[in-house]
């Protein structure tokens, strides 16, 4: 056998420690083992065992694991990556699962919260027992969260909190909402127990993508939170978009993992089909085609690699972060429907990944930032003229 796998002709393996390649081993071995096998029908019905779920991952370490401290493994950027690039090779849901708890609701605690807020919440969150979400998306507000109208108001020593969020991952399923409102002070973080009264999370029913994840509303009518419900850290809405840039650079290396996904399903696809008496792998038209999705695959992974190092380094910047979530959102999406004309009829079924990879990749190119969010944030960079004043 004379095949190479699409990351062996850039090889990747070997840019990666020891331990980042067992780290990866680990991810993979859980998701072929435990959740491949049921992706179709978490997808096909809309709904996942998202308790389970946190507690597998939890399991394995995966949860909040490039955090420090407080049952978390400190792992480095480049590791985590990894991991999010199997969990997104099984299903975005899951990748989703596991960055909304991690690197927003876990990260937003562990960076902006006081010691008494990152003892109760984080131990148990890394280990999947409790879960988070983070709230920062309204209906009216999305790309634009500046212009957000939950409000906090105080009343004696506590907060009450009014307002509306929209698109919550992990929402009805969460045990803490990170909620960000606006104050007298600008905007601040809360943390809003689940079961507070006034708070209530509903699902979000009839999505076409991402249905292997948690989608909510999120309402909170007056609800009463004392002092200590505020995170202390986070002034303004750098609070939240430091966040941000943690999850985003998940998704850069996630995306590849739902784009190889494709890939490889393919490449096995073509090799045993035949068309006009010849494997469908045979024709040059076929070739050109992988050839064009392995070369953006691979740079895509080069690409996430090196932001792991700039970030390992702790010099990346956010823009760096919106090139990595553009680009490879944008080549995985390409990606996912070219690998679909490659299965013909047989692409539009739940019996293959890749229609669901193409499905999934439409939210993950809107949430965190959309494709156009990001092209504007390089833009100004590029320009220092701002498109969004
Ligand atoms: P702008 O004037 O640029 O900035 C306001 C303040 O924020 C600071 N800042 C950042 N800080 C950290 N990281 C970043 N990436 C930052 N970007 C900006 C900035 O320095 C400033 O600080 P200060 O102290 O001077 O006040 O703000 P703007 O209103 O012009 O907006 C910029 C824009 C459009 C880029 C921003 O609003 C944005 O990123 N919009 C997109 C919103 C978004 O991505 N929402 C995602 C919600 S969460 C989600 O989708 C989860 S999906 C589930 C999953 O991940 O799997
Ligand atoms: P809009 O902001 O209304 O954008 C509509 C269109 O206008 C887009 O094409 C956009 O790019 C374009 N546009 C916006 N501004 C400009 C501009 N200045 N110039 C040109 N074009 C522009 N949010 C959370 O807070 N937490 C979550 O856990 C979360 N999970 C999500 C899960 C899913 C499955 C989905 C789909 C979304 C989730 N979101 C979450 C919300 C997500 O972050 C938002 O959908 C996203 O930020 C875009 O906002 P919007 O949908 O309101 O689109």
């Amino acid at each position: 056998d004379r095949t190479v796998h699409p990351t062996a002709l850039f090889g990747i393996d070997g840019l990666l420690s020891d331990e980042e390649r067992e780290i990866r081993a680990t991810v993979r071995r859980l998701c072929d083992k435990e959740l491949r096998p049921h992706l179709p029908e978490w997808f096909d019905k809309g709904g996942i065992p998202a308790r389970e779920l946190a507690r597998q991952f939890g399991s394995i370490g995966v949860l909040g694991m490039h955090l420090e401290g407080y049952g978390c493994a400190g792992m480095g950027a480049v590791s985590y990556g990894l991991a999010c690039l199997e969990l997104e090779a099984a299903d975005s849901g899951l990748r989703s699962l596991v960055s909304v708890q991690g690197s927003l609701a876990m990260f937003a605690i562990w960076k902006h919260g006081s010691e008494e807020q990152k003892q109760q919440w984080l131990p148990a969150m890394a280990r999947g027992e409790a879960i988070g979400c983070f709230g920062l998306t309204e209906p009216d507000f999305g790309s634009d969260p500046a212009g957000m109208r939950t409000r906090a108001r105080r009343d004696g020593a506590d907060w009450v909190l009014s307002g509306t969020k929209m698109w919550i991952t992990n929402g009805s399923v969460a045990d803490v909402a990170v909620v960000w409102a606006r104050t007298d002070d600008g905007i601040r973080g809360f943390l809003v127990p689940a079961g507070t009264p006034g708070f209530q999370a509903r699902d979000i029913e009839r999505k076409l993508s991402l249905r292997a994840s948690v989608t909510s509303e999120l309402v909170l009518d007056e609800v009463r939170l004392p002092a200590g419900a505020m995170l202390p850290e986070a002034r303004g809405l750098s609070g939240p978009l430091s966040c941000l840039n943690e999850a985003r650079f998940g998704i850069v290396f996630g995306a590849i993992g739902a784009a190889l996904d494709c890939l490889e399903t393919t490449i096995d696809y073509v090799g045993e089909r035949r068309v006009f008496d010849r494997p469908l792998a045979s024709y040059q038209l076929t070739q050109q085609k992988l050839a064009d999705m392995t070369l953006e695959a691979g740079k895509g992974l080069l690409l996430a690699i090196h932001l792991g190092r700039l970030k390992e380094a702790g010099t990346i910047t956010p823009e760096q972060v919106s090139v990595g979530k553009l680009n490879n959102v944008r080549e995985a999406i390409d990606i996912a429907r070219t690998c679909r004309t490659l299965l013909g009829a047989n692409g539009i079924t739940l019996e293959y990944p890749v229609i669901r990879h193409a499905a999934n990749l439409e939210s993950v190119l809107t949430y965190e930032g959309t494709s156009e969010v990001h092209s504007l944030v390089i833009g100004r960079a590029l320009t220092g003229a701002s498109a969004f004043q």
